[in-house]
């Protein structure tokens, strides 16, 4: 098919609007034969989708030779179940060679996954978790803003996924920042798994759009000039638009048309060659068999970029005896350096109505342009974070631990799976979070994290090392998780009274710190149980025993030199405000084991949900405040070996 490149003609030519309809045409075709082959799939939806795909991909700035040309508009499919309808669509764009994409699909050598994967080429966000392509599509649609690049996004998706509660938070963040580069164009085939979208979960899908301040366009979604159209009125539009586009699940086969069994079914062989037949194709599933084998061979070499632009991280602040202050004021106060050093590189900054509390107050006043308060929303805020930070624009969120971890864990998978940059700053972890109570009690975000395997997870202990993480993240691509407590803190020190995160440390992820030698046991420990650790080994010393203490600021890696250092202590006492299990301690245990080392390691963390109060208290309730640490690394010294 001929690209068009945009949408500035009033009408298409004919001999265009046959070429698209044509596309969609043999398109039809690839999408029951991929799925007939793979034995599974989503051909309903695809086939009610496909006259948008091939109207939109023919006509937006998309570049079937250069994929990831920075100025291409980006087209977001958010039911990313309808992969057969995006696959053949762009290798009739000449995205890639069509043979591919029908014997890959959702075969393990091949990109050409059951839900659209970023790894194919033309597709730009990795989706089948329904509900998050809309906040995606504004993740990128600012991006367009910050990195003065000007490209629309189109974002497709499906009519049962409007019932997810993220869309109308994405609807609304759309409006509250005036994102017209940003068109919805929802597939309205009346259908979803379970039967009619008015059955499963009744919505006035116009009237919520229209709620949230969208203007909506109605039109036949089949009808190549009318998506045209419509597409061209929404990207020359100042404002908001929606396309519900009225379609036909199945569209093209009479016996698959408005059966919501199509929706995750695909034909058999019989029903397929019946199906050819209707449409008037060719019946090519015996050609396609044999040539899996071969296409295995020629699997498309594509992958995915995710920019981060270079930033000054500036000089490190210094924090001394005399300036206590807490972790997450410190991070604020980082933040706003790095937006006051980099006036001309684009940074994004995401609040969730915390911004007092998680201190990112100072990087607004500095870059009012580049804070974006999405409210009570955090699902939207995480993805919508998540994508611009695919995008050439450093991107932060903040939110309290509980928020950012927990509450979207999914969002967060999906980030990472997106190979997104994000940079996750979590305040008010752990018990630390002091008064607010069980519900806010973020024990479990290391846990979770470590299933991400492109996440970064960095507990700092002090002021110092906090500002140090800051500008480090700031420099380093990929995602991280920044932990940090609510409480203020003294800085910690060496021995003889220097903050020990100051000077010339240098924050090395991976890499354990020796705050204090000893011999009689070692003690790691993370975050801002480092404090206790250090007031612990005071206590100890009065005893008459030394301990070996090193803070641990990344918890998912330790480094194996400081770890056979401390394992040849016999015990390593492992620190954490955080659930025993899936934190520091399990990291410990689980790479001596590797290692083939046999000293013992006692977890001291959270074992239970904790009520409200004031941290100091609540460390002491779960045995890992100062007096507890001693006590227990005494009893492991005076036992009998
Ligand atoms: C968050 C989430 N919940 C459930 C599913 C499982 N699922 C896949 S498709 C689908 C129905 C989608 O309906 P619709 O958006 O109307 O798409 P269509 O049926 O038109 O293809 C569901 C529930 C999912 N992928 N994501």
């Amino acid at each position: 098919m001929k690209q068009r490149l945009g949408f500035e003609a009033q009408e298409l030519p004919p001999e265009v609007i046959l070429d698209i309809q044509n596309t969609a045409h043999r398109a039809r075709a690839d999408i029951l034969t991929m799925t007939t082959l793979a034995k599974s799939g989503h051909p309903g939806g695809s086939m009610s989708s496909i006259d948008i795909y091939a109207t939109l991909y023919a006509c937006a700035k998309v570049f079937p030779g250069d994929p990831d040309r920075e100025d291409r508009d980006r087209i977001i499919v958010s039911h990313g179940h309808t992969s057969p309808g995006v696959y053949a669509t762009l290798a009739r764009c000449g995205f890639f060679d069509i043979d591919d994409a029908i014997c890959g699909f959702r075969q393990a050598w091949s990109p050409f996954e059951g839900h659209i994967e970023r790894q194919v080429p033309g597709v730009e966000w990795s989706t089948g978790n329904l509900g998050q392509g809309l906040s995606a599509g504004c993740g990128m649609a600012l991006a367009s803003r910050l990195t003065r690049k000007p490209f629309h996004v189109f974002v497709c998706m499906g009519d049962g996924e409007q019932q997810k509660g993220q869309v109308s938070e994405a609807r609304r963040f759309a409006v509250k920042y005036g994102l017209s580069n940003l068109t919805a164009i929802v597939d309205y085939n009346g259908l979803q798994i379970s039967g009619s979208i008015r059955d499963v979960m009744y919505q006035d899908i116009r009237a919520c759009w229209e709620a949230d301040g969208w203007r909506v366009l109605e039109i036949d979604g089949h009808d190549v000039p009318a998506i045209y159209g419509a597409l061209r009125e929404a990207v020359h539009a100042g404002d908001q638009v929606c396309i519900l586009a009225r379609t036909v699940m199945g569209k093209g086969v009479p016996d698959m048309e408005n059966q919501a069994r199509y929706h995750g079914a695909p034909l058999d062989e019989e029903a397929h060659a019946r199906a050819m037949t209707a449409l008037g194709q060719q019946n090519r599933l015996e050609h396609y068999r044999e040539l899996r084998t071969e296409a295995r061979t020629r699997v498309p070499d594509f992958k995915a970029v995710s920019p981060q632009p270079r930033v000054d991280p500036g000089p490190p602040r210094e924090y001394t005896r005399d300036n206590r202050t807490d972790n997450r004021s410190a991070f604020g106060h980082a933040l706003a350096d790095i937006g006051r050093n980099n006036p001309d590189v684009p940074v994004a900054v995401f609040d969730c109505d915390l911004a007092v509390s998680v201190k990112t107050g100072a990087f607004a006043s500095v870059r009012p342009d580049a804070f974006f308060q999405a409210g009570i929303q955090e699902h939207h805020a995480a993805v919508a974070a998540g994508a611009l930070a695919t995008q050439g624009v450093l991107t932060f969120w903040a939110d309290f631990g509980v928020f950012a971890a927990a509450e979207t864990y999914n969002q967060q998978r999906l980030n990472d799976i997106n190979q997104s940059n994000l940079k996750v700053v979590a305040t008010h972890c752990g018990l630390d979070v002091g008064e607010d109570g069980k519900t806010h009690q973020a024990i479990d975000y290391i846990g979770l994290m470590r299933n991400l395997h492109g996440c970064r997870v960095i507990v700092p202990a002090d002021p110092n090392e906090t500002d140090r993480v800051i500008r480090h993240i700031a420099t380093e691509p990929g995602m991280f998780f920044v932990a940090l407590g609510r409480s203020k803190l003294d800085v910690i020190t060496t021995e003889d009274g220097r903050p020990l995160f100051g000077g010339d440390y240098r924050f090395e992820y991976g890499k354990l710190v020796e705050v204090r030698q000893g011999l009689d046991i070692a003690i790691i420990s993370t975050g801002t149980v480092t404090h206790h650790a250090v007031a612990a080994w005071d206590l100890l010393r009065e005893s008459g025993y030394s301990a070996l203490l090193y803070h641990a600021p990344t918890p998912l890696l330790v480094d194996d030199d400081s770890l056979i250092h401390a394992a040849v202590r016999g015990v390593i006492l492992t620190c954490e405000d955080h659930n025993v299990n899936g934190g520091l301690g399990t990291t410990v245990t689980e790479r001596l084991q590797q290692l083939g080392l046999p000293p013992t390691v006692i977890k001291l963390g959270v074992r239970g949900y904790q009520p409200s109060g004031p941290s100091g208290s609540l460390f002491a309730r779960a045995e890992f405040d100062a007096a507890s640490i001693a006590e227990t690394a005494k009893l492991v010294i005076e036992r009998p070996r």
